[in-house]
């Protein structure tokens, strides 16, 4: 670099650099604006805090990292050369310094990846020890839905439902997952970090849920056209709470009881929803589709889609295709009044 004539002022480098310094300060002050947090940081089981401790662990060792490298290029944006220096004569006492301190710092660099992946490492073999017994609930992945069957000593004890998962708090609880189609991805970031479901193979995941509540997951591996609308939902309730659920669960479905009621129950029984679909308690034992024995008690429709209410249940049964385009579920033709017997039934159906 030619030296600056005298009188000639060198150009600051410091104010090319300014509007960087400015952006790297601004993205930590946006962060601490977020108002919700984000829900892997949120954790509600020992899981999810195991993978929550180790996001912090990565986060505040490289963050401090970051900030040390930003101090020193700032020091070294600033700093003045003392003397006029030329830089093809080299000082040979400088130049083991930096040697030193350059070798220092590749070994402090090495040292930390190796930490950090030991310390990865360390987490996920917990998280995939090997599990105890416990709540076994064997959910299968389809497009785009998610099949759950709680398993019993026999087969008339196995509840079946369909993308809302109610568990026991405390309790540990056993998820057998698996999918029919292609690869999806079970994520409930309050409660587990991603597993996937693949076809052919069954992965296990340990569970134990801390705290009462509803906790939102979803499909985390793109599976087709209604990937995003392939919602569950784990319902954490005290372990009291939860057996009557399952026994709940276990009845067959509730008899109609009104006439509007059994003119849909007859409407459905005789339509191809039989086909696809299983009322525990009647002739209809289709399993392509969600059970819909208790299809009432559950807080949505259609993996998250809509909320379980009547003029949501009817927009589904007429155009399933205007609700969740692409669905694998045919449109049925039916005439006003047998859809409004049929949502009167499904709606009986707690
Ligand atoms: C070819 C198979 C098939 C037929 C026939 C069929 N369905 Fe479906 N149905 C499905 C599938 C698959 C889903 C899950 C769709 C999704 O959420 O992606 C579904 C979902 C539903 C749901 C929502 C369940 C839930 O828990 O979210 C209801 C209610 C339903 N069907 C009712 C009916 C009725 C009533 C009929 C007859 C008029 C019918 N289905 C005919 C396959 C079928
Ligand atoms: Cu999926």
């Amino acid at each position: 670099m030619a030296r600056p004539a005298p009188g000639e002022r060198r150009r600051p480098a410091v104010r090319r650099s300014a509007p960087i310094l400015g952006v790297l300060l601004a993205i930590p002050v946006l962060l601490t604006a977020c108002q919700d947090k984000p829900a892997a940081l949120d954790p509600h089981s020992p899981e999810a805090e195991r993978v929550a401790s180790l996001i912090w662990t990565f986060t505040g060792l490289l963050g401090l990292i970051w900030l040390a490298v930003a101090v020193v290029s700032v020091v070294a944006v600033y700093r003045r050369h003392e003397g006029p220096r030329d830089p093809l004569v080299l000082a040979p006492a400088g130049e083991t310094r930096r040697t030193a301190v350059v070798g220092v710092l590749v070994a402090a660099t090495l040292l930390v990846v190796l930490g950090l992946t030991g310390l990865s490492y360390a987490a996920q073999a917990r998280l995939f020890s090997a599990p105890e017994e416990g709540l076994v609930i064997k959910i299968t992945g389809h497009q785009w839905w998610w099949d759950v069957q709680y398993e019993g000593d026999s087969p008339s004890r196995v509840v079946r439902t369909a993308n809302e998962i109610h568990v026991p708090v405390g309790r540990p609880v056993l998820l057998k997952l698996e999918a029919s189609d292609v690869i999806h991805s079970a994520w409930v970031p309050s409660l587990m970090g991603k597993i996937d479901l693949i076809p052919g193979r069954q992965n296990v995941k340990r569970l134990v849920v801390a705290k009462e509540g509803t906790y939102e997951g979803r499909c985390a591996e793109f599976c087709g056209l209604q990937h995003a609308h392939m919602g569950m939902l784990f319902v954490a309730q005290a372990p009291e709470a939860f057996d009557r659920w399952l026994v709940a669960q276990r009845a067959p479905a509730a008899a109609p009881d009104a006439p509007d009621r059994r003119s849909g129950h007859d409407a459905f029984l005789a339509k191809p929803c039989v086909m696809c679909h299983a009322v525990r308690g009647t002739p209809a034992q289709g399993q392509l589709g969600p059970d819909l024995t208790h299809l009432a008690s559950r807080r949505t429709l259609g993996a998250g889609t809509l909320p379980m209410t009547r003029g949501a249940l009817a927009a589904w049964v007429s155009d399933p295709h205007g609700v969740k385009p692409g669905v694998a579920m045919p449109p049925t033709p039916l005439t006003g009044p047998e859809l409004d017997s049929m949502v009167a039934y499904l709606e009986s159906l707690l």
